[in-house]
């Protein structure tokens, strides 16, 4: 990517809080994502498939090294910086017919950040479109402070929560369409969301949420029994002393993880 394109790309993304790259994975890769998707819900029965969140990857060699790859962290470094970590990731996979829709939220409103300093890639598996439910933003909400959130269980919904609706205006909402391997790259306060799918084709998406390593991940609760948040990742660059404890990266060992493309070298 030129300078230039760059540096239009951080524009927007300071003007209207996020920013949309086609193109931005092989196919190969992609694919590789879809078979790791139908062999989590395999491990995993009994969990949704919008649900295959973070407490599953600190052990899984493959989600490590997707998130790890160098055209997501040259994105992510031209907004965060060169010094990366990963805070969380979870496949928010909705199939034909039933996938629940995401209701209008701020993320950091959910997230033990500190400062909230964090930017999200949303990685497109299939392609994101209006008829299977892609994400809408409203563009500009960035600028907002975080509102809070008040629980929903009145519609199944990912979340079971949103922002209060008094700060939604849904009629200036836009809908990010991407073609499968494209990304869009979203603020931490932009209000955003997302329809149900009922359509007939699979919506599958992996968020991948990249901090500085100036961001301290608060552990709360069982995370702080636990010692280390279960997807915190050093990818890039350098990690601040004391700030957050790293997971080591998991070695692939075969007939235990997914085997992918240069597996048995990766580390
Ligand atoms: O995948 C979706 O539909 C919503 C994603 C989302 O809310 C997020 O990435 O923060």
């Amino acid at each position: 990517m030129t300078a230039q394109a760059r540096s239009q790309a951080v524009e927007q993304y300071e003007r209207e809080g996020y920013v949309l790259f086609q193109n931005v994975l092989d196919e190969t890769l992609i694919q590789e994502a879809s078979d790791h998707v139908a062999w989590l819900l395999e491990k995993n029965p009994g969990v949704r498939p919008e649900h295959l969140g973070h407490t599953l990857m600190t052990n899984d060699p493959f989600w490590v090294r997707l998130v790890s790859d160098d055209r997501l962290l040259d994105i992510a470094q031209q907004f965060i910086g060169p010094n990366i970590a990963l805070f969380a990731s979870h496949y928010i996979c909705k199939p034909p017919g039933d996938g629940q829709p995401v209701l209008w939220h701020q993320d950091g409103s959910y997230w033990p950040l500190e400062p909230m300093e964090v930017i999200t890639l949303w990685l497109a598996v299939d392609d994101s479109l209006p008829e299977n439910g892609c994400m809408r933003l409203i563009p500009g909400t960035h600028t907002l402070d975080l509102k809070g959130l008040q629980p929903n269980t009145e519609v199944a919904n990912v979340l079971s929560s949103e922002i209060p609706p008094e700060y939604v205006d849904e009629s200036k909402a836009v809908d990010c369409v991407l073609r499968r391997g494209g990304v869009s790259v979203h603020h931490p306060n932009i209000i955003h969301g997302s329809n149900a799918n009922t359509s007939t084709l699979r919506r599958c998406g992996l968020t991948i949420r990249y901090i500085p390593t100036t961001t301290r991940i608060l552990l709360k609760g069982k995370s702080a029994k636990e010692g280390r948040w279960p997807s915190a990742f050093l990818l890039r660059g350098e990690a601040v002393p004391g700030i957050n404890d790293y997971n080591p990266r998991p070695r692939y060992i075969p007939g235990v993880h997914m085997p992918f493309r240069g597996c048995e070298e990766w580390q």
